[in-house]
């Protein structure tokens, strides 16, 4: 039996079913006692964003309620509020935060 050199191979082309996976937004919520700084500075650190932005983020959060800091995969997502909320326990602060599906 001849060995196979390829010259009669026929690569065909099979569908990709890939979707993009379901995004979660984290969202911080507003308390009454968290310092604003601390806020700013956990919206910079854990969600990659310039002091600018985290303390626009951190404003909206204080007059709105809640406030978007970043939309990820499930599992990031998921990783986020567990380092947030670790922060808050360990600093003493109450500060809430919550991960939920996007779209
Ligand atoms: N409302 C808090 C204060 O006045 C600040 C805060 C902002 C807390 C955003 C939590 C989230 N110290």
């Amino acid at each position: 039996v001849p060995e196979d050199d390829g010259a009669s191979v026929v690569l065909e082309r099979v569908p990709q079913k890939v979707k993009p996976p379901q995004m979660h937004q984290v969202v911080l919520l507003n308390d009454d006692y968290t310092p604003m700084e601390f806020v700013v500075v956990v919206i910079q650190e854990f969600f990659s964003k310039d002091r600018e932005t985290a303390t626009q983020i951190m404003l909206k959060i204080h007059l709105e309620g809640k406030g978007v800091c970043g939309v990820y995969t499930h599992d990031v997502a998921a990783t986020k509020v567990d380092q947030v909320l670790d922060a808050a326990r360990q600093a003493g602060h109450p500060l809430q935060c919550v991960s939920e599906p996007v779209d």
